[in-house]
């Protein structure tokens, strides 16, 4: 048998390789010379400079001429170097006096698509991030169930699986600006949530297995790290798309996510998501003050709270721009790309409206890429800048029939008290040199 060497080919780059490399760079010297000044395209939005002088036309660059590394230096992959500035960035607000339990912002800003990386995902913890052995954890399911059960994280994969697109986000992503803007930051300002494709199992599925009694009507999900996090659902939520997931963007959940397993409610707040899942106990009746660590609620201006609100109203802000995105290099009659995101945690995103005035006048933006229910839905709109101040926002509509409020309404709805849940129209203020504020309009 041929003997086959693995490294040979690596070792130098090869006569015809070299060709290609040096032919490559006598064409863009002769097209820069033929073409210097500005060149107006038919589908870049932008004029192009083309300049004959350009040293990164001209210049042999290093990685050219050397060797690069070779790929299995990082087994795991890692980003280029030169985006070290897409990186999560801790929220200090919400810190509760310590440095584990923490609030990881998503650079929202920066994402693409409707698919968080997994190093970039929104993460908070409220007793740090547990580092939990998968063969020493155990998933116990007992209470109002025929037969209770305690599974290894290898027998709760022999269950059929299923994968899903859906966000996570905090009740309180954008609660520290009830009372008027605190960030000057798209990260800062929504970055609580993040999107990914998820797998696991219904949890449906495991109870048709296992029978789960006709007088349960909660149920108790708590995680295996020093928060516990004990929350109760309404078994309505349970029966309809609740899973236990235990894969995150085709590989396992990160630990910051509640590796090995979590629970997901598509939909509804994040705090429900239990990570680090130990434990799901059924009864007839919801747990307040024992079990349940802290139970989210909403204090009206009458005086009232919400006491049960779980599903997560239809959001939705631009990112591009936004304080980290400006303009400001933007010249005048130029078209430019506004994109943002909008979710929903009651169903699919219908459509995405663009204000430049602050909310009197309203143009439809397109929706791009796939839009699914519960999912963060991309939307985009073309707009020729002209160099005018702009009140610039955006309002999103779901199947279910809602859209978002304006700041007005939601106060007079809500008072400015709550922390959590909310979703009125987000509104950045573009300076006449195309800086980004982070504004809210009252009228
Ligand atoms: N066990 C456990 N589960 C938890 C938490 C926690 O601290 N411990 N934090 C909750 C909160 S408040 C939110 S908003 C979500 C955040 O999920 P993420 O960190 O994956 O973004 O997890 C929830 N699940
Ligand atoms: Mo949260």
């Amino acid at each position: 048998m041929k003997k086959i060497d693995l490294f040979s080919k690596d070792e130098k780059i090869s006569a015809s390789e070299e060709k290609e490399v040096k032919s490559r760079r006598d064409f863009f010297k002769k097209a820069a010379q033929l073409s210097v000044g500005t060149v107006t395209a038919a589908t870049i939005l932008g004029p192009v400079e083309i300049k004959a002088d350009d040293p990164a036309i001209l210049e042999e660059q290093p990685w050219a001429t050397t060797l690069g590394d070779p790929v299995t230096k990082n087994r795991y992959g890692l980003p280029s170097l030169y985006e070290h500035n897409n990186i999560r960035r801790n929220m200090k607000l919400l810190q509760s006096g310590n440095w584990q339990a923490s609030i990881a912002m998503c650079p929202i800003h920066e994402s693409m698509g409707i698919i968080t990386p997994n190093g970039l995902f929104f993460s908070r913890a409220h007793g740090g991030v547990a580092q939990i052995d998968p063969n020493k954890h155990r998933l116990m399911i007992h209470g109002l169930v025929e037969k209770p059960i305690v599974l290894t994280m290898d027998e709760l994969k022999r269950y059929p699986s299923v994968t899903r697109t859906h966000f996570i986000e905090c009740p309180a992503n954008g609660g520290p600006e009830w009372r008027g803007p605190q960030f000057n930051s798209a990260q800062f300002a929504k970055g609580m949530m993040s999107c990914a494709e998820w797998t696991g199992v219904y949890l449906k599925t495991i109870l048709k297995d296992i029978g789960l009694k006709p007088n349960a009507k909660w149920m108790l999900a708590e995680g295996g790290d020093s928060s516990h996090m004990g929350r109760t659902i309404p078994i309505d939520k349970v029966l309809d798309d609740a899973m236990i997931v235990w894969g995150q963007n085709g590989e396992a959940l990160r630990p910051e996510q509640g590796y090995p397993i979590r629970l997901l409610l598509p939909g509804w707040e994040g705090n429900l998501c239990v990570k680090w899942l130990a434990r799901l106990e059924f009864s007839d009746k919801p747990w307040y003050a024992k079990e349940e660590t802290a139970k989210y609620t909403a204090l009206k201006p009458s005086g009232k709270a919400i006491q049960h609100f779980y599903a997560l109203e239809v959001n939705s802000i631009i990112t591009s721009p936004c304080p980290e995105k400006p303009w400001t290099d933007i010249k005048k009659g130029q078209l430019v790309e506004i994109e943002g995101l909008a979710w929903s945690g009651m169903g699919t995103i219908k459509g995405v409206d663009i204000t430049f005035d602050g909310g009197k006048n309203w143009v439809k933006a397109e929706l791009k890429g796939l839009v699914l229910p519960k999912a963060w839905t991309r939307f985009s709109y073309i707009y020729k800048y002209e160099g005018k101040p702009l009140l610039l926002g955006s309002r999103a509509y779901d199947d279910a029939g809602h859209i978002q409020p304006t700041v007005k309404q939601e106060r007079e709805a809500m008072g400015v008290e709550s922390v959590y849940h909310r979703n009125a129209i987000h509104t950045w203020e573009v300076t006449a040199k195309g800086e980004v504020n982070n504004v809210q309009v009252l009228s």
